[in-house]
């Protein structure tokens, strides 16, 4: 039996948490990025090297790329910013599109991302790995399992005093900066493990007098399945332990409750079958380092996902349609924190949430 051939990717945006990509594509069977496009050709120069792409098939700019190179998908990893015209290029070239995240500084961009895409006929993954991590996995498996019974209320946080800003500087610059770089992920979980959200109520505070937007969010949603959440970021969170990145989940049940507590450790606890504690610390990949190493692996399990979509023809779990809900929770965050009103949450999208 011949085995499907290998896909051709290109890597567009070279800069800090590219490496994370290129790295896990290495390990990941059935794929291979053969190109590298960057408009810092110091950047360009220090990455083609650094994953022996040859100097013919590095590209400062995408439309020279995808006018070059027989590819079957690229990898979008460069700041918000550049995402619509970059993802419509690609489609006009009917090539695949993985996007970072946030996917879209605007909603109305993000509609017209997924329009171009679905014209024409190409597939189209946000890279929202958080749902992705090796913990998070296994929280949702437990409720899949029955651990719990039907989740009633969960609380999702995410509490830090970490420097993002030291590797990613443009944090500090934007007016806004938590829930849109951050809270995105936490809240794209919330859909992952109790659904959909029907109405939503945020605060927001700015504690760090370095950064121009808010580092400490508090939201409560309510999920259209009938669950309570809160959902609390911050990055001005001076703990005892500092736990950057870890999540830590807390999930009610009808029949029991489960905590993803520090240090990856899952406890469940059932009213009749009593507690199961279970070790849920990612792999420590070669290239991967502490903390981040969880954040890495999940980068490696979305972009296999990818690769299963792209040979089985199916929609990537956080495909632009379903990140499209994810980006109406954000907006609806800052529209909430700004009118002091709680929001009622419109998009127009059929969603694939996974709960
Ligand atoms: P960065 O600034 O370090 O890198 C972006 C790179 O893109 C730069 O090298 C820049 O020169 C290049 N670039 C920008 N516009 C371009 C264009 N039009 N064509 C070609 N190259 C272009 O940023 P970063 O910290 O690596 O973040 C990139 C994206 O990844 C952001 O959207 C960020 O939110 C996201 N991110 C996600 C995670 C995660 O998935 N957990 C973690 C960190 C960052
Ligand atoms: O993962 C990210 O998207 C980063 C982080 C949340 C760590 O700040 O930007």
């Amino acid at each position: 039996m011949t085995s499907a051939p290998t896909l051709r990717g290109a890597q567009i945006g070279c800069g800090f948490f590219a490496q994370n990509h290129l790295h896990a594509w290495r390990q990941i069977d059935g794929a291979d990025i053969v190109a590298l496009c960057d408009s810092d050709p110091a950047r360009l120069a220090a990455t083609g090297a650094a994953f022996d792409i040859a100097e013919a098939r590095r590209f400062a700019d995408a439309a020279t790329l995808l006018s070059t190179e027989a590819l079957d998908f690229v990898d979008i990893a460069t700041t918000v910013d550049s995402h619509r015209a970059l993802v419509e290029l690609a489609a006009a070239r009917r090539v695949h599109v993985i996007c970072q995240k946030p996917f879209a500084a605007t909603s109305a961009d993000a509609h017209a991302m997924v329009q171009a895409c679905d014209e024409a006929g190409v597939r189209l993954m946000v890279h929202e790995n958080f749902r992705w991590q090796t913990p998070v996995q296994a929280v949702r498996r437990a409720i899949d399992g029955g651990a719990i019974g039907t989740p009633h209320w969960g609380r999702l946080s995410f509490r830090s005093a970490y420097d993002v800003c030291r590797t990613q500087p443009y944090l500090a610059k934007g007016a806004r900066f938590i829930i849109e770089d951050l809270g995105i992920h936490i809240i794209d979980i919330a859909r992952f493990l109790l659904g959909d959200v029907a109405t939503l109520s945020a605060t927001i505070q700015r504690v760090n007098p370095r950064i121009r937007g808010e580092d400490v969010a508090t939201l409560l949603m309510c999920h259209q399945g009938g669950a309570t959440s809160v959902v609390d970021c911050s990055y001005a969170a001076h703990r005892e332990k500092e736990l950057f990145p870890q999540t830590l989940i807390e999930i009610d049940g009808s029949e029991g409750s489960l905590k993803l507590e520090a240090d990856y450790r899952l406890t469940l606890h059932h009213r009749h079958r009593g507690t199961q504690v279970i070790d849920c610390e990612p792999p420590l990949h070669p290239w991967a380092e502490r903390p981040w190493f969880n954040i890495q692996d999940s980068v490696l399990n979305i972009q296999a996902h990818w690769v299963d979509c792209l040979r089985q023809g199916r929609e990537p779990q956080t495909s632009g349609r379903d990140n499209l809900h994810t980006l109406a929770l954000v907006e609806a965050a800052y529209a909430s924190a700004a009118s002091g009103q709680a929001v009622r949450v419109m998009s127009s999208a059929p969603s694939a949430s996974g709960a």
